[in-house]
């Protein structure tokens, strides 16, 4: 049998040999949810834990689901095989299907090879970015972009794109940060189709919480201090600074604070947890330092952040 092997059959994927420090999104009572992203863990968990009381919900589409009265979190781990734009808008229309009747919160998302060119040569982040769009937009019209959550999208050693989801029966807001343009609204040059997300979600439930989406050194819509990364500390903190100040009260209130800090460089992480440390953490905060290539090629850094007393337990297990 004949076997044509393209460029990224051959390349060799920069697995993990261990499986205890590659970042696991685990979900639901007895962590019965694993989603291994091989992501190398660099200081902090190694996992986040969703929603340790829920059930298991059954699946939906390539999604499986887990449940409490208030909460419907769902992660899938697809075979890329190499159809990225194909195979993300797949895998949304089953996110938007399995979430329905429920309101978005956050996204995350861990793309293979992020920023490796595909056969036509469109960049993968790119042409996930277009399938995740196609995806929205068929689901909720052309006004989708008023309905996008908080996410984030940064590279992951593996051949499975990962992406987990979590939706509340509550009211949310999507918010945007001043200082940015939307994503959806990057132009062209960013790629064919712009990324559906918004800067930050607040779930107004019983107990308030607030997402902040990846955030990293894009000003208007272009990339600040490119390669240059303590520039693009600063930046991405002046960044999280101003979407915490649109989401006022709901930031400031907040006990528990757990931050994911993505570093392209493992040679960028002394420096960068240093100054995160004098600049922006608590004793009390979870952070979790990861090597993960960044969605735009020329950003190094990118911070994402969750706060709120919640049932989201973000520890290590
Ligand atoms: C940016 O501001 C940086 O495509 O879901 C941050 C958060 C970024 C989410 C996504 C991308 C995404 O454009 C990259």
């Amino acid at each position: 049998m004949a076997t044509n092997f393209n460029a990224s059959d051959s390349r060799p994927l920069t697995m993990r040999t261990t499986e205890t420090d590659a970042f696991r999104v685990l979900v639901g009572a007895n962590r019965v949810g694993s989603f291994n992203t091989g992501i190398a863990t660099w200081d902090g968990p190694a996992d986040e834990w969703l929603l340790p009381q829920a059930r298991a919900a059954g699946r939906s589409g390539g999604f499986t689901l887990f449940a409490d009265d208030h909460w419907l979190v769902g992660g899938a781990r697809v075979d890329i095989a190499s159809r990225y734009e194909q195979t993300t808008q797949r895998v949304y229309t089953d996110l938007l299907a399995a979430a329905h009747g429920w309101n978005l919160a956050r996204i995350w998302n861990y793309v293979p090879e992020i920023n490796e060119a595909g056969p036509d040569g469109l960049e993968h982040y790119r042409a996930f970015s277009r399938g995740r769009s196609i995806a929205f937009e068929q689901h909720f019209g052309p006004d989708f972009a008023s309905k996008v959550s908080s996410a984030s999208a940064v590279g992951c050693p593996s051949d499975h794109l990962t992406v987990v989801f979590a939706a509340t029966r509550a009211p949310t807001r999507h918010l945007e940060n001043p200082l940015q343009v939307p994503a959806y609204h990057y132009p062209s040059t960013y790629g064919p189709r712009a990324p559906s997300f918004a800067r930050a979600t607040i779930v107004d439930g019983e107990r308030r919480m607030l997402f902040i989406s990846g955030t990293a050194a894009v000003r208007g819509h272009q990339t600040i201090a490119p390669g240059d990364t303590m520039g693009q500390l600063d930046c991405t903190l002046e960044n999280l600074a101003e979407i915490t100040r649109a989401a006022d009260h709901v930031a400031t209130a907040a006990q528990a604070r757990h931050f994911k800090v993505y570093l392209r460089h493992p040679t960028d992480l002394h420096a960068v947890r240093t100054e995160l440390t004098k600049r922006l953490l608590r004793s009390t905060d979870t952070v979790s330092y990861l090597h993960a290539d960044i969605c735009r090629d020329h950003l190094n850094v990118e911070i994402e952040v969750t706060l709120g007393d919640s049932p989201f337990a973000r520890q290590s297990a």
